[in-house]
């Protein structure tokens, strides 16, 4: 809840500040850093195959004993910053969420260490992973919980490869609330029929971080209002980029509490893989908008062949926005303008919301005329080289490029279009256009009256 006393401090910074982000208190430089994409090291990843690269995140090291991949997770509160301005207390692993991204390869053998720095107990499950039934992970059903400051040992041996996830199997309704969850990927040890040229994953998420708070709430079950990539918003998600030719998969898991459409534009997705494994090249479609249901993945590949800022987001629209203040009356199409003078005498600054569409929402927040709570994201934001991009949550960038080198994951910047062929303004006088216009249906008589 916001007092009154911030909403006042934050006017005041407003005013003082004028740009809106004067109001935003800023990460620190440690809580920037867990939301880098590392470019990926020479990690094994099996003959030839291509390492997998988290947006905002990284790939946890391991080490090897007597031919057994060791790796170590800590499950901790960690604080992530899903956009700047906004800095939000999760529970993550390794400082991170989502947690790191582990590696390995078909047939290794691998343990894990699962330290618990947490306030309650934990476990982990390997949503996916075929292994002996103790180390499932399920708390109480197949092994004892994991006490605060207690580490436990997993160990098993991968026998498939594909794409997979981790995460607690105890009192998950807080902890994954809070952001418990990293990605398995298991390369096959051959190398792939196609060649991959780059290889992206991320989880899906929402949280409900009421407007000027910044822990999530463990209580909500549906009505979420942060939807997040690899725990992180746009315009805080990295943008994903490939070199004119390549073949790029991207791999998407969901431990969100909503199914989410993921829709790709200027190419098209073919589907080949979910948690289950790869899908036979026979079985393998292609979609536009690849449909990613709850506590699943799909994996969806394509050949990046037309250069440009190609934009891949949920095609459910309040899944595209940020914290959005959405129980108020629907004033779309009401004049109040008048209403909006005459109470501006009583209450200075005041601004009604949604006449003409949402917008103009974007616009005011991005001048600074809209007073939001304390870490609290405009529900539309981003410029692009056009404009604002009027977008949040669940939003990203493909970037294709003639000349990105093989290997190099820098962002090259907005796409520069060869002349003519931006969407331009009409010259002349427009056309008369065809309409139907609406025509109500005759009123019936009462045959009995
Ligand atoms: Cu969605």
């Amino acid at each position: 809840m916001v007092t009154r006393r911030e909403m006042l401090k934050t006017s005041a910074l407003v005013l003082a500040g004028g740009a809106v982000d004067a109001v935003f208190r800023n990460a620190s430089a440690a809580e920037r850093a867990s939301a880098i994409t590392r470019p990926p090291t020479a990690a094994s990843v099996g003959s030839g195959n291509t390492p997998v690269v988290t947006i905002n995140g990284w790939s946890l090291p391991w080490t090897l004993d007597n031919g057994v991949k060791v790796f170590h997770l800590v499950a901790e509160p960690v604080k992530r910053e899903f956009a700047p301005g906004m800095v939000v207390n999760c529970w993550g692993y390794n400082g991170s969420t989502p947690g790191p991204t582990i590696e390995a390869v078909e047939g290794d053998r691998v343990r894990i260490l699962v330290t618990n720095r947490l306030p309650e107990h934990t476990t982990i499950h390997w949503h996916g992973i075929f292994l002996p039934n103790g180390m499932d992970g399920v708390g109480g059903l197949t092994q004892p919980h994991i006490k605060p400051g207690e580490t436990y040992v997993y160990d098993f041996t991968l026998r498939q490869n594909g794409t997979f996830m981790y995460h607690p199997h105890a009192d998950e309704m807080v902890q994954m609330a809070l952001g418990m969850y990293g990605m398995f990927i298991v390369h096959p040890r051959q190398a792939e029929p196609v060649r991959i040229d780059r290889d992206y994953c991320f989880i899906l998420h929402n949280f409900a971080v009421h407007a000027g708070t910044a822990t999530p709430d463990p209580s909500v079950m549906t009505d979420f209002n942060m939807w997040t990539f690899n725990s992180r918003v746009f315009p805080g998600i990295d943008a994903m980029v490939a070199r004119t030719g390549e073949r790029v998969r991207i791999r998407v898991a969901n431990l969100s509490m909503h199914e989410h459409p993921i829709h790709i534009h200027g190419t098209a997705f073919e589907v080949t893989g979910t948690d289950a494994g790869w899908i036979p090249q026979s079985a393998r479609y292609k979609e536009t908008t690849m449909l990613v249901p709850v506590g699943n993945i799909r994996v969806g590949e394509f050949v990046a062949d037309a250069p440009g800022d190609w934009a891949l987001h949920c095609h459910k629209s309040h899944h595209t926005m940020n914290a959005m203040g959405h129980e108020i009356a629907n004033m779309l199409g009401v004049e109040h303008d008048d209403i909006a003078r005459r109470i501006r005498k009583l209450v200075p600054g005041y601004m009604a919301m949604g006449e003409t569409g949402m917008a103009e929402h974007a616009a005011h927040t991005a001048v600074g005329h809209m007073q939001l709570p304390e870490n609290t994201l405009p529900m539309m934001m981003g410029q692009g080289p056009f404009g604002p991009i009027e977008m949040g949550g669940m939003f990203t960038v493909v970037k294709i490029r003639d000349h990105q080198k093989p290997g190099d994951y820098t962002d090259p910047g907005w796409y520069r279009h060869p002349r003519g062929t931006v969407a331009r303004k009409f010259q002349g006088k427009p056309p008369v256009p065809v309409t139907q216009p609406f025509v109500p249906a005759p009123v019936e008589k009462n045959p009995a009256g």
